[in-house]
C-alpha cells in the first residue's frame, strides 16, 4: 500500500479547477493531485486518506450534500484538517453553518472563481506570479469581472494571459489533454510557475479545438431553432463543445436564453448559455426542471439540467414563462 499522503488536492477538471488545483499545490507542494466531479464527490471523498484534504471548485449536489457534510465531520474529528474553497451555492439540504463546522477552514463566496478565492488566501506564501494562474481560472470560468482580478489584470499584458487562458480551455477540449493524467501535469507546470503554452503540444490541441468550434458555429447557425425566448439545438452533435452550441443558438436566433440539449438513454441532458447577464440561469434551470421531474442548476450565467425523456417542450414552456 502506499503511504499516506500528507496533503491530498481535490478538485474539478475544468479550467477554473485544474488553475485552482495548481495554486493549492503552489502552497503544498508535493501533494497528490486528485480530480473529482459533484456526483462523484462522495465517493472520492470517502476514500481520500490524507492528513490535509484541500478542495477546491467542487459543488455539493442537493442529494448528496448531508452525508458529504456528516462525512467532512468525522474526517475532521479523526484529525485530518479540511481546507475548502469554493464558489457553488451551497444547497437546501444543508445549512452554511454544518457546512463551516465540518471545515477546518471554509472559504465560500458565489462572486469569484474557486480560483480566485484560494489565490487570494494564500497569495502572501506563494510567488507573486502565480496570480496569473487565478487570473486564467477567473476567464476560465467567466467569473473576471471580479474587483481583484480586473485589478491584477492591469498588472500585465492581457493579450499574452488571454493567449494562455485559450491554451487551457481550448486545449483540453482535444482527447489528448481530456484525460486526468494530462490535466494533474498541466496542475504541477502551472504550480511550478511555467505557463500552458510550455506544455508541448497544447497549443497546438487548442488551435485543432477553435477550428472545429468555428465548424460547428456554421452547424448550429443551420439548426438552431426557438420556441418562444429560448433559442434550441437538440441532437445535433456537439463536439463537447455543449457550452458554445447553446451560446451560438442563442446568438444566431436573436434571442438572450440558449440550449443545447442531447437525448441520452433515460433523460435530456442540457446545457443552458445566455447573451444576458441578468438573468440567472441556475435559477431558471432548477425551477423549470423541478416542473418536469428533473433537475437543475449551475451557475448564473452558465447552467444545466437532466430532465426526463420526452418532458423538453413542456421544460421549454416552463423557462418561457419564467423568463416573462
Ligand atoms: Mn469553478
Amino acid at each position: 500500500m502506499d503511504t499516506m499522503p500528507e496533503t491530498t488536492i481535490l478538485t474539478h477538471a475544468d479550467p477554473d479547477g485544474i488553475c485552482a488545483g495548481a495554486v493549492a499545490l503552489s502552497r503544498f507542494p508535493g501533494s497528490r493531485v486528485f480530480f473529482t466531479r459533484p456526483t462523484s464527490f462522495y465517493s472520492d471523498l470517502l476514500h481520500t486518506e490524507s492528513q490535509r484534504i484541500v478542495i477546491t471548485d467542487i459543488a455539493l449536489t442537493k442529494q448528496d450534500a448531508p452525508r458529504i457534510v456528516s462525512l467532512l465531520k468525522q474526517k475532521k474529528h479523526d484529525g485530518a484538517e479540511i481546507l475548502y474553497f469554493d464558489h457553488h451555492t451551497i444547497p437546501p439540504t444543508v445549512s452554511k453553518t454544518s457546512v463551516k463546522n465540518s471545515l477546518t477552514l471554509y472559504v465560500h463566496s458565489k462572486r469569484a472563481s474557486a480560483s480566485e478565492l484560494i489565490y487570494r488566501h494564500y497569495m502572501t506564501d506563494i510567488p507573486r506570479e502565480r496570480v496569473w494562474i487565478a487570473i486564467y481560472g477567473a476567464i476560465g470560468d467567466y467569473a473576471d469581472d471580479t474587483p481583484f482580478v480586473m485589478e491584477r489584470m492591469m498588472n500585465w499584458d492581457r493579450r499574452a494571459l488571454f493567449f494562455e487562458v485559450s491554451a487551457i480551455c481550448l486545449g483540453i477540449k482535444n482527447e489528448e489533454f481530456s484525460g486526468y493524467d494530462a490535466k494533474r501535469r498541466m496542475v504541477r507546470t502551472l504550480a511550478r510557475g511555467d505557463n500552458p503554452s510550455d506544455i508541448p503540444g497544447l497549443v497546438r490541441s487548442a488551435k485543432n479545438a477553435v477550428n472545429r468550434e468555428f465548424e460547428l458555429y456554421e452547424i448550429i447557425k443551420d439548426k438552431a431553432q426557438s420556441h418562444g425566448r429560448v433559442a434550441y439545438v437538440k441532437d445535433v452533435p456537439s463536439f463537447g463543445f455543449r457550452g458554445p452550441s447553446a451560446l451560438f443558438a442563442a446568438t444566431v436566433r436573436d434571442s438572450r436564453l440558449g440550449i443545447c440539449a442531447h437525448t441520452r438513454e433515460r433523460y435530456v441532458d442540457i446545457t443552458m448559455r445566455t447573451r444576458d447577464y441578468s438573468l440567472k440561469l441556475n435559477v431558471l434551470a432548477d425551477r423549470a426542471a423541478e416542473k418536469v421531474g428533473g433537475s437543475g442548476g449551475g451557475h448564473a450565467a452558465a447552467a444545466g439540467a437532466k430532465i426526463p425523456k420526452g418532458t423538453f417542450r413542456k421544460f421549454l414552456d416552463e423557462l418561457n414563462r419564467q423568463m416573462r
